[in-house]
């Protein structure tokens, strides 16, 4: 299935550059940005924009990926629906068409007829990404998967509030960015359809730095099915100290600032100075913990969903690490043990719905989460937080 990671990561580009044509093309953006006040069908337009790049990515990736691999077609979710009313409260299924031409004139029905953002979005859609895949090191990948084993969960894009304000921060080597376009990020993964094990995980980031043409992505991926193991990212153990925040004195956490206080102040006895950190997207805190600039991401919460972790969790297992259910484990007897780098028991799963809720809370992590390369330090953790809140 080494076919389908190198075809993830080709949509997984395609993706991006979408994001980045709808920030770049003055007529997209300004249906990005623009805030209108007062009760007109303009101020829901607007509002529909900012939930269309998210749809319109989101099918694109589905289009591609069922082309492809057809037994896969009913099994490609996604934070959004593809269902979308327009301005004028007509409901149209938003769907990549066989041409560009067709694809711009049903978005134009979106847009209220606005033909020249419909243009500009059905050429990025039906543009090949040019990702030189020379340097992924997937060539030698041997995945023993089937298509029809498998399941995909997508957030098209996460950290959208940080990706509409478009703040252009630098962050300082071997630290995390707090808040900003680089916490934007596309993220699929792939699970197992009977067991909900995430097996293959990309993410990018659309907005990595800026060179004078503008903003360059970069991309992460990783393998973790038995004994193949596989990422794009070094394994800890082989990492040059000195380019990751993780490993000085004290733990380094990750958390969303809106984290509960009594977690924030569990925590900050086991961090070292300036290490109980915060920043915006739940798929940037786990990337920041798979690069090594935190040793963990705790959130109490059950704020993320399927589509947030699955992707970022497939890296961490590539890497011998995972991502619990926090509530899980605080509840846990606390008998287990680290086996081969990472525990089982607690992982987060992704196969099977909260019957009991509703809507998006169906598919959410409700028990919180923690992130986490190395099972000693998740140990520590946990010990902190037990009884705690
Ligand atoms: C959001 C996004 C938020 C995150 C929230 C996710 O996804 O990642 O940033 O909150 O949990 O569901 P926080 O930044 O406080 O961690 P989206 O942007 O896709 O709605
Ligand atoms: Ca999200
Ligand atoms: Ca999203």
């Amino acid at each position: 299935m080494a076919d389908l990671l190198k075809l993830l990561l080709r949509v997984a580009e395609k993706a991006a550059n979408v994001a980045r044509v709808c920030r770049k093309e003055a007529p997209l953006f300004q249906l990005l940005v623009q805030e209108k006040t007062g009760v007109d069908k303009n101020k829901k337009f607007v509002q529909d924009f900012k939930t269309l790049a998210d749809v319109v990515i989101q099918e694109m990736i589905r289009h591609d990926v069922g082309a492809q691999f057809p037994e896969m077609i009913d099994h490609i979710h996604g934070e959004e629906s593809n269902k979308f009313e327009n301005g004028l409260g007509e409901s149209v299924i938003v769907t990549v068409c066989g041409t560009e031409k067709e694809t711009a004139a049903l978005l134009a029905t979106v847009l209220d007829g606005d033909q020249t953002a419909a243009t500009l979005l059905a050429h990025a859609i039906h543009q090949d990404a040019k990702l030189t895949l020379t340097d992924t090191g997937t060539d030698d990948l041997h995945i023993p998967l089937s298509p029809s084993d498998l399941g995909i969960w997508i957030d098209p894009i996460d950290a959208t509030s940080q990706y509409i304000e478009g703040r252009e921060e630098e962050a300082a080597e071997g630290r995390l960015c707090p808040s900003g376009l680089q916490c934007a990020l596309v993220l699929i993964g792939v699970y197992l359809r009977a067991t909900g094990e995430p097996v293959m995980g990309v993410i990018n980031q659309p907005f990595n730095h800026k060179d004078p043409t503008g903003w360059k992505g970069k991309h992460f991926w990783g393998v973790s099915c038995g004994n193949i193991k596989a990422c794009s990212v070094l394994r800890p153990k082989d990492r040059p100290a000195e380019t990751t925040a993780a490993g000085g004195p004290g733990l380094s956490v990750v958390m969303s600032s809106s984290e509960k206080q009594t977690v924030k102040e569990a925590l900050a006895p086991l961090c070292g100075p300036d290490r109980l950190m915060y920043a915006s997207g739940a798929g940037y805190k786990i990337l920041c913990v798979i690069l090594g600039l935190a040793d963990v991401y705790v959130l109490s919460e059950g704020s993320t969903f399927k589509w947030d972790s699955c992707g970022p969790h497939a890296l961490l297992r590539a890497l011998g690490g995972g991502m619990v259910d926090l509530k899980e484990c605080l509840h846990s007897s606390g008998s287990s043990h680290c086996q081969g780098g990472h525990q089982d028991q607690g992982e987060l799963t992704y196969h099977q719905p909260h019957t009991e809720s509703t809507g998006a809370d169906h598919w959410a992590n409700q028990g919180g989460l923690v992130a986490y390369l190395n099972c000693q330090i998740l140990h520590r953790v946990i010990g902190e937080l037990k009884g705690k809140f």
